[in-house]
């Protein structure tokens, strides 16, 4: 059976992933998630990367809003604004079991590898979840306002703040998690989901051994773009790119991951200046599971050539 893995943040990698799992021809996946995004909250580890696949895999994902689960309900929330608790961070009540045995779990010395894979395995995912470190990484952004840990600019501000400067404190020190350069270097295929290059594929890329791993591996490596009819098709990419002074197109994505894929596969009607790497095309716009297990296909497909 054909072994992929896939770097991927939220909303947009779980997509890719979910068409992978439901392609005809079964493949063996190895979900490499962002865990920059991960932040305290009310003494809680949340992670929301790994919790959108977690959700997104075992079918429990709220798919409109494309975070937290789908028939959640707000008590907690109510109460806790009740005693003047911050509520900015939505914490539905089925979600919140998940952070509350999540950061127990962590508190008694427990590996995020290793909690994430009992959760994956609770709910049948048949797919490796596997954290990108089980070292802290926090995505920290330099803003018109002042420096913001990434969901206070994500969801508190809602990437309102221009963005001049994006760091990844603690990638340096970061070691890659159990199972996670296993996967890459016996991969036959590494995806690059079509999450934010910027914001959820380089915080994984910059942690040492995966990287080392990406260049040593034998594996040809594709990257989807984040970017649909010229524009992101969720969060801030678009207005990201600009802010950081990159063109919003597929040549500045290309760029951004020249050297390390073979491959990019785009929207069928955005240009894209033929270079060293081969261009796919479809329709990467994925809003029905059809649209997921086309992209996916498409994505492999590109591998092959
Ligand atoms: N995103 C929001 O825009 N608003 C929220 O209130 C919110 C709550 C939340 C709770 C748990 C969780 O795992 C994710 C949550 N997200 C929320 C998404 C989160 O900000 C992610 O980091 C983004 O999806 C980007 O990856």
């Amino acid at each position: 059976m054909k072994r992929v893995a896939v770097l991927t943040g939220g909303v947009g990698g779980a997509k890719l992933v979910l068409g992978l799992q439901h392609m005809a021809q079964p493949v063996e996946i190895s979900a490499i998630v962002n865990t920059a995004d991960d932040f305290r909250h009310l003494g809680l580890h949340v992670s929301p990367d790994i919790d959108t696949l977690l959700y997104t895999l075992s079918g429990k994902a709220n798919r409109a809003q494309g975070w937290g689960r789908e028939g959640e309900s707000w008590a907690f929330l109510a109460a806790l604004r009740e005693l003047g608790g911050e509520d900015w961070f939505a914490l539905g009540d089925s979600d919140l079991a998940l952070h509350v045995l999540r950061s127990a779990r962590l508190g008694s010395g427990e590996a995020l590898s290793t909690i994430t894979g009992d959760f994956a395995a609770k709910w049948r995912i048949t797919a490796k979840v596997l954290p990108m470190t089980d070292d802290r990484v926090a995505t920290w952004l330099d803003t018109d306002v002042g420096p913001l840990e990434f969901q206070r600019y994500f969801v508190e501000q809602r990437c309102a703040p221009k963005v001049s400067r994006i760091e990844f404190r603690g990638a340096d020190s970061a070691r890659a998690a159990p199972g996670v350069v296993e996967a890459i270097l016996g991969a036959d295929v590494v995806l690059i989901a079509p999450s934010n290059p910027y914001l959820s594929v380089d915080p994984i890329l910059v942690v040492p051994g995966i990287g080392k791993a990406l260049r040593a591996s034998a594996a040809r490596v594709i990257a989807v773009s984040p970017l649909v009819g010229g524009k992101a098709v969720k969060g801030p990419t678009a207005k990201l790119m600009g802010e950081l002074g990159i063109a919003v197109d597929n040549d500045a994505i290309a760029a951004h991951y020249a050297r390390l894929i073979d491959g990019l596969l785009v929207d069928n009607g955005d240009p894209v200046t033929p270079g060293k790497i081969a261009i796919g095309r479809t329709d990467t716009l994925m809003t029905t599971i059809e649209d997921r297990v086309r992209v996916a296909e498409a994505a492999l497909a590109l591998a092959s050539e």
